[in-house]
C-alpha cells in the first residue's frame, strides 16, 4: 500500500479529492489539523487546514485479497459439500437400520403392507411401532397367504393410527367450566399455543379467560397480555398458587380459563416441582405437556416423566414444521398412550394449529 499526504480545507473536500485522485479503493488513514500561512514571509495571519494521510492499495494487494477471498469461498463450499454427504450417509444408515427388508417379513406381509411400514419408518417411526400400526390395519389374505391391508393406503393408515394412537376428542365442545394449562420445557411454544387455542375456542363461541403464572421471564407477561388484548379476552397474572385460585374465581363466569406457565428445564427437579402447588386440587384441571417435535425422542420421554408431577391429560406437539421426522410424535404417543390434543405447524397465531386427528396424521406420513 502506498501512502500519500494531502492538505485540504474540509473532510468533505478530502473525500472528494481522494476519490478523484486515487479511486474508490483508497482509504483515509488519518487526519490532522495544520496551520498554514497565507503568505510565507508574513508572521500572520494563518488559517486552519486539514492534512490527511491516504492509503492507496497496490493492485497486487487487491489481486491477493481477491484470491484469498475466492479460496475462502471455495473452502466454505467444500465444507458444505462434505457436510451434505455426511448428512446423507447418516440418514441412509439410519433408515437402512430400521427399514423392513422385503425378504425379512415377505412371508408374513403383503408388499403393500411392507410399503406402508416403510413409509412410517422413513419418517422416524420405530420399526416395532410401525409394524404394530400397519398390522392393525391388516387382515389375513388366504389367497396371498399373508397379512394384507384391508383398504387403500390412506384408509389403512387412518385405521392403524385409530387403533393405536389416542386423541383428545371433543376438546372444543366439552361443556362445563374448565381450567386448561400447558406445561413443558422452555421455548417449545407454550405461550404461542395458548394464544392459538384461545382464538380457536373463542371463534367457536366459548368465553375464554387467560392467566399467566410466568412472571419470572422478562416480557413473558406482556407476550400473553398482548394476545389477550388483541383477542379482547380477560387477562390476569398470578405469581402464587393462592393468587391463581383467586384469578380463577374472578374468571368463573367464563366457559374456560387457559393458564400459561413459564418453561423450565425438565432436568431442574426443583423448578418443575414448583408447579405442583399451583395445580394440585384444582377442580376441572386439564394439564397438557407441550413438547417440540424436533426434540430427540429419549429427551421427550424424560420431559414427560418430569412434567408428570402434575397429572397430564395429554400431549401437545409443536414445531412440526421444523422436522421431517415426525415419527417421534407417533412413537411417543404410542409408547406413553397419552392422548394427543393438537399439533402446531408454524409461528403464525392463530393459523398454525391443527387439532390432532388420525386423518391428519395419516396424511402427513403419506403426503408430507
Ligand atoms: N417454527 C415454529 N415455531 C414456533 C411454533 N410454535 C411456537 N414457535 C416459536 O417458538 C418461539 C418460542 O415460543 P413461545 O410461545 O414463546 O414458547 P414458550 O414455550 O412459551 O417459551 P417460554 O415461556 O420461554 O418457556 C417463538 O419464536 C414462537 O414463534 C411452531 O409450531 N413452529
Ligand atoms: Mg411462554
Amino acid at each position: 500500500m502506498k501512502i500519500k499526504k494531502l492538505v485540504v480545507n474540509s473532510l468533505q473536500e478530502a473525500v472528494e479529492e481522494v476519490r478523484a485522485l486515487y479511486g474508490s479503493q483508497a482509504v483515509i488513514l488519518s487526519t490532522r489539523v495544520v496551520r498554514q500561512k497565507l503568505l510565507p514571509f508574513l508572521p500572520f495571519p494563518s488559517r486552519s487546514k486539514l492534512e490527511i494521510t491516504v492509503g492507496i492499495p497496490d493492485t497486487e494487494d487487491f489481486a491477493q485479497e481477491l484470491k484469498k477471498e475466492e479460496n475462502l469461498y471455495q473452502e466454505i463450499n467444500r465444507l458444505k459439500e462434505n457436510l451434505r454427504e455426511v448428512m446423507e450417509l447418516v440418514k441412509k444408515q439410519r433408515i437402512e437400520k430400521e427399514e423392513v427388508k422385503k425378504d425379512e417379513l415377505e412371508g408374513e406381509y403383503s408388499i403393500r403392507a411392507l410399503y406402508l411400514m416403510n413409509k412410517l419408518i422413513n419418517r422416524g417411526v420405530s420399526r416395532d411401532v410401525a409394524q404394530k400400526i400397519v398390522e392393525s390395519a391388516c387382515g389375513y389374505d388366504f389367497e396371498l397367504k399373508r397379512l394384507d391391508l384391508k383398504g387403500e393406503n390412506l384408509d389403512s393408515l387412518v385405521e392403524g393410527f385409530g387403533k393405536n394412537i389416542k386423541l383428545i376428542e371433543n376438546f372444543v365442545e366439552e361443556e362445563g367450566f374448565r381450567v386448561i394449562t400447558l406445561l413443558g420445557p422452555t421455548g417449545v411454544g407454550k405461550t404461542t399455543t395458548v394464544a392459538k387455542l384461545a382464538h380457536l375456542l373463542k371463534s367457536r363461541g366459548k368465553k375464554v379467560g387467560l392467566i399467566t403464572i410466568d412472571s419470572y421471564r422478562v416480557g413473558a407477561v406482556e407476550q400473553l397480555k398482548t394476545y389477550a388484548s388483541i383477542m379482547e379476552l380477560p387477562f390476569r397474572t398470578a405469581d402464587t398458587p393462592y393468587r391463581l385460585r383467586e384469578c380463577i374465581g374472578e374468571l368463573s363466569s367464563m366457559d374456560l380459563v387457559l393458564v400459561d406457565t413459564g418453561g423450565r428445564s425438565h432436568y431442574n427437579e426443583i423448578k418443575v416441582k414448583e408447579l405442583v402447588p399451583f395445580f394440585t386440587k384444582l377442580p376441572a384441571l386439564e394439564a397438557y405437556i407441550t413438547l417440540s417435535a424436533n426434540t430427540e425422542e429419549r429427551v421427550l420421554y424424560e420431559a414427560i416423566e418430569s412434567f408428570s408431577v402434575v397429572e397430564p391429560a395429554g400431549l401437545i406437539f409443536t414445531k412440526l414444521d421444523e422436522t421431517n421426522y415426525y415419527g417421534t410424535v407417533i412413537n411417543v404417543a404410542f409408547r406413553t398412550q397419552l392422548p394427543l390434543l393438537c399439533l402446531t405447524t408454524g409461528q403464525r397465531v392463530p393459523e398454525d394449529l391443527v387439532m390432532a386427528s388420525h386423518e391428519y396424521l395419516a396424511k402427513i406420513f403419506l403426503e408430507g
